[in-house]
């Protein structure tokens, strides 16, 4: 075997070993999911032959020359038994674009298909493409709603970074072929982070969005909104509430977004979402979780407060740094639940935990009194019940600190 093949089969047996290794959960967790020890998704799961010239000639010194610079945000769908992920891949041309892995495991072993997603285009071609939700819809579609990215027209001049977001939509009935639909349209003039509720409500299409008046800023926009649709083509959604508003002094206090679709459960319906908060060191993103009405999606039930995965270790660290964020999970019909959210906007990871404790941990996790002194108040409430409990001799191992 010539040096370049050797140095072809040792990049594939370093791809191969990545793919096929165990990814157990952390263990104890902290009662609520668990994290799994390794990223199911990053960069150099992107397949060889999307990176480099495989033919010796014309590619001597074997480089990579289409490179992949991250792979994060995903949307998730289980379908007959699989599991699919619509990944976020960035080039190093900073382009996002859509490739689906798949895995027979929820949370390892997952394989790019040969091609990446050749999305459609509307009229108005979009620069740049990214965090696609997949919603398995009553209608008997599943819907790809992802932001859309163009140049700001308006933009003064010399400012090349100013975008306006929108909400692009597909549909699938396979995840294969897919037909693009304009894109949704809304009072706001810029949306990100829009999602489709699963089920019709009122005989109409229900969407969460992100109204904000600029690309980064929400500005006076901002929550996580919500609005009906009397069709997808096209979706015009004339009037926006919101579900979820940004809170001065909260993990949520400069913006937050829908992650997935919110899972149906007995007592509402559970959402999984990102809230963003200021800091000296910039911006700071975390998830969080709340619970909606069943027969009113639009009104909050349960607010636990604070976060529910804030990022932690390497998670910290990486393009866009302290940022978790979720586009994806997947809830099992036994009631398994699997949180995919990407770190850093750098790689994807899944923690796993199930509809009950989620549900446990939304409607019995206090809420924020929104000052420090009723925070005071309301762990004292839990430190008093916790120390006339550990009076009993099963407790004896725990040692009172004070
Ligand atoms: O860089 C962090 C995140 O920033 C944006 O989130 P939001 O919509 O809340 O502004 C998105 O670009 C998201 O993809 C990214 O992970």
């Amino acid at each position: 075997m010539s040096a370049w093949m050797e140095q072809l089969k040792s990049l594939a047996e370093k791809q191969e070993e990545l793919i096929v290794r165990p990814n157990p959960a952390v263990v104890p967790g902290n009662g609520i999911y668990y994290r799994h020890e390794h990223p199911v998704v990053t960069a150099d799961h992107a397949p060889l032959y999307w990176r480099y010239d495989l033919n010796p000639e014309t590619n001597p010194y074997l480089m990579e020359r289409i490179g992949v610079n991250a792979a994060f945000n995903a949307g998730a769908i289980e379908l007959d038994g699989k599991f699919y992920l619509m990944v976020r891949v960035e080039g190093v041309d900073r382009k996002s674009f859509f490739a689906v892995a798949e895995s027979d495991s929820p949370t390892e072993g997952f394989r790019f298909r040969d091609y990446p997603v050749l999305l459609p285009e509307t009229e108005d071609p979009d620069i740049n493409v990214y965090d696609m939700r997949l919603v398995k819809h009553e209608d008997g579609y599943i819907y790809g709603l992802f932001c859309s990215e163009r140049k700001d027209p308006d933009a003064p001049k010399g400012d090349t970074s100013s975008a306006v977001a929108q909400g692009g939509i597909v549909r699938t009935k396979d995840l294969q072929t897919w037909e693009r639909l304009p894109d949704l349209k809304t009072p706001s003039p810029q949306q990100r982070n829009v999602v489709l509720h699963p089920e019709f409500v009122n005989g109409k299409y229900a969407f969460y969005t992100r109204p904000q008046d600029g690309f980064i800023d929400t500005g006076a926009g901002g929550g996580i909104g919500w609005g009906l649709a009397d069709s997808m083509n096209p979706a015009i959604v004339p009037h926006e509430s919101i579900v979820d508003e940004k809170v001065y002094h909260t993990i949520k206090e400069v913006k937050n977004g829908q992650g997935a679709a919110p899972i149906k459960t007995p007592q509402g319906w559970l959402h999984i979402a990102h809230g963003v908060r200021n800091t000296a060191a910039g911006l700071r993103y975390v998830i969080y979780a709340f619970m909606t009405d069943l027969n009113d999606p639009s009104k909050v039930t349960h607010a636990p407060a604070g976060h529910l995965i804030a990022p932690e270790g390497i998670e910290r660290i990486g393009d866009v740094s302290n940022v978790v964020f979720t586009n994806g999970l997947i809830a099992r019909d036994n009631g398994d639940v699997y949180i995919y959210y990407a770190s850093s906007d750098t790689r994807l990871h899944v923690a796993s935990t199930t509809v009950d404790k989620l549900v446990d941990y939304v409607t019995n996790t206090p809420e924020d009194g929104l000052r420090s002194r009723a925070s005071v108040e309301t762990r004292s409430k839990l430190i008093a019940a916790n120390l006339e409990r550990m009076q009993s001799p099963e407790y004896s191992f725990l040692k009172r600190q004070g």
